[in-house]
């Protein structure tokens, strides 16, 4: 779209200004019993559909007598609607994973590292950085310390909630080390507080990686389900399942890979929204907070595109193993299909058929398809739920485990 502005658009918004929302102490009073985000949301961004309503409505009462919409006036609405999408990646896991992303060549949607680690920020590869805490951490990390991590992040509060300007946040972290543990949870919160969702995906340490480190990991899930629309824990120890020889760094370098496929694929299905019949309004079904326990189930396969295969591989995405989602809890359903200009409706209701048989009767399922060209044969197969609970979220939400306070300088 062209960026010039154009002055006859100019007359559609001339009066216009964006309104923040207030919240009534009775809207307060009957929100749900969850965690309450609307208490910390001031709702400083709008989120694109607010917008979009705004400048709809505020068009309408310029010009009452319009009956037909022009295309200069489109245009401005679609301007608005596109939904924002930033990749944050958190300590040193979730640094080489947006770097991942960056090698690929992902540019769906912004990508920002931040790190109290200099020298891993350093190396990483993202479109912006931040070192946070400078003058506690010194850019040397947090000493395995989510205290530290915590408090370096509350440091740098303001620098954060400018950088997180988003429709939607993914953050990609590491739970179990000092500066994932400790910051995630608040630049979600500090995401929140911009009005954006917020979908985290973590790790989950080995338990060979000791004791320590799994408490550790636990009060970081208790944090960020506070923060946290979808929250996907994706416990290091279920690749040992897989590959029980393979060397630690090679399973982190595999769960970095389905990291990776997750988000762009997410990504790539929030911006083609139109163009595939899943629009925004179905994501936010799947992804925004739903109860006290923010989880939810996420797979990806590629089939080669065989009657079995299809069936194999849409069973697999279903059923994720590295996430092992109770499918009977599904109650909403997304399912994205990509094939070349080829894939045919008998592939597609393969695929369908196949996930119908394995999620309740009454769960909701939307399908949609898009095309890509470079897969030949092949068939993409991704599937969003909601209603599984992950056991890991359930159980550090339950805990005892304290919060993390940040400590002074
Ligand atoms: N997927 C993946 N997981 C990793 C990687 N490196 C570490 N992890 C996991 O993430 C956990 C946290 O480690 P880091 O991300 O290095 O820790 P950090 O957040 O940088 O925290 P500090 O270095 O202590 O400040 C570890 O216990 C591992 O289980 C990685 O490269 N990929
Ligand atoms: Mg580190």
């Amino acid at each position: 779209m062209n960026d010039k502005i154009n002055p006859s658009k100019q007359t559609h918004f001339k009066s216009f200004t964006l309104q923040t929302k207030t919240i009534t102490p009775e809207q307060k009073a009957f929100s749900p019993k969850v965690e309450d985000l609307v208490d910390i949301v001031p709702q400083q961004r709008l989120s694109a559909r607010s917008s979009f309503k705004q400048l709809a409505q505020s068009n309408k009462e310029q010009f009452p007598d319009k009956t037909y919409d022009n295309d200069d006036y489109l245009a401005d609405l679609l301007k608005v609607l596109k939904v924002k999408s930033l990749v944050v990646g958190v300590g040193g896991a979730g640094n080489n994973i947006v770097s991942r992303l960056t090698e690929l060549g992902f540019n769906s949607a912004e990508t920002l590292n931040i790190n109290t680690d200099a020298h891993d920020l350093y190396y990483s590869n993202s479109n912006n950085k931040f070192l946070l805490g400078k003058e506690r951490c010194n850019g040397l990390g947090s000493g395995n310390n989510p205290y530290i991590g915590a408090s370096a992040a509350e440091d740098d509060v303001d620098n954060l909630r400018k950088m997180l300007q988003a429709d939607i946040v993914f953050i990609l972290t590491g739970m179990g080390g000092g500066t994932g543990t400790g910051a995630a949870p608040i630049i979600a919160r500090e995401a929140k507080k911009n009005n954006a969702m917020v979908v985290t995906l973590c790790s989950i340490p080995f338990k060979s990686e000791g004791n320590m480190r799994r408490q550790r990991a636990k009060m970081g899930l208790k944090n960020m389900a506070k923060f946290s629309d979808t929250l996907i824990p994706l416990p290091n120890d279920n690749l040992v399942q897989f590959l029980p020889k393979a060397p630690m760094l090679t399973c982190f370098k595999i769960m970095d890979e389905v990291l990776v496929k997750t988000i762009s694929e997410s990504v790539n299905l929030i911006n083609n929204c139109g163009i595939v019949n899943i629009d925004f309004a179905d994501i936010k079904k799947v992804f925004e907070k739903n109860g006290e326990y923010p989880s939810g189930l996420i797979g990806i396969t590629e089939s080669m595109g065989t009657d079995n295969d299809l069936i194999n591989k849409s069973k697999l995405a279903l059923h994720n193993p590295l996430l092992k989602p109770n499918t009977k809890k599904v109650d909403h359903c997304l399912v994205s299909v990509t094939g070349d200009h080829k894939l045919s409706l008998s592939k597609v209701d393969r695929i369908i058929s196949t996930i119908t048989k394995d999620i309740p009767d009454d769960a909701e399922l939307k399908f949609g398809t898009s095309m890509d060209p470079n897969l030949a044969k092949k068939v993409k197969i991704m599937v969003l739920g909601r209603g599984p609970i992950s056991p890991y979220v359930r159980t550090a939400v339950d805990s005892e485990v304290p919060d993390i306070p940040p400590i002074p300088i």
